[in-house]
């Protein structure tokens, strides 16, 4: 009787500590965007979720399938949205960031190969506080209208 006694002091004591355990980054709804042969870039687009008590941030990103990888938004100059590289995406603390067509995304450029709808695309996101996040992402084929023009 004693021992569970303590057992549920000690569950009550230690559960507030578990609450404040960092869940870190989870990532939600990936998927990279089909291109046609011949296309040279893509783009990867997900929802961040920052489950830690503490701001992170995604500072670069990899990919077997694309020379190069980077971290792009789109900004409006003179009237048109233009791409830019950017150097981290901010996640703050207790957040969720949606990286989405015309809006955030992961630049993939110069493919290796054609991206086949429902193909999976290894894609590696590296955190600010050295951590990496592997993922197997999903192709996907874009609706009309939602395009996402190369460089
Ligand atoms: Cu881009």
């Amino acid at each position: 009787m004693r021992s569970l006694l303590l057992m549920l002091l000690l569950s009550c004591w230690l559960s507030p500590l578990w609450a404040v355990q960092p869940d870190g980054v989870v990532v939600h709804e990936a998927y990279v965007r089909a291109v046609p042969p011949g296309q040279p870039n893509s783009a990867a687009f997900m929802v961040l979720e920052n489950g830690d008590a503490v701001d992170r941030a995604v500072v670069a990103a990899t990919s077997p399938v694309a020379e190069v990888v980077e971290l792009h938004t789109h900004r409006e100059e003179g009237g048109m949205m233009r791409m830019r590289r950017i150097e981290r995406i901010a996640l703050p603390a207790g957040e969720r960031v949606r990286l989405a067509p015309g809006g955030l995304h992961v630049m993939l450029i110069g493919l290796r190969q054609p991206l086949r709808v429902d193909e999976l695309v290894a894609l590696e996101l590296q955190l600010d506080d050295g951590s990496r996040i592997g993922l197997d992402v999903p192709v996907r084929a874009l609706g009309a209208g939602m395009g996402h023009q190369g460089h």
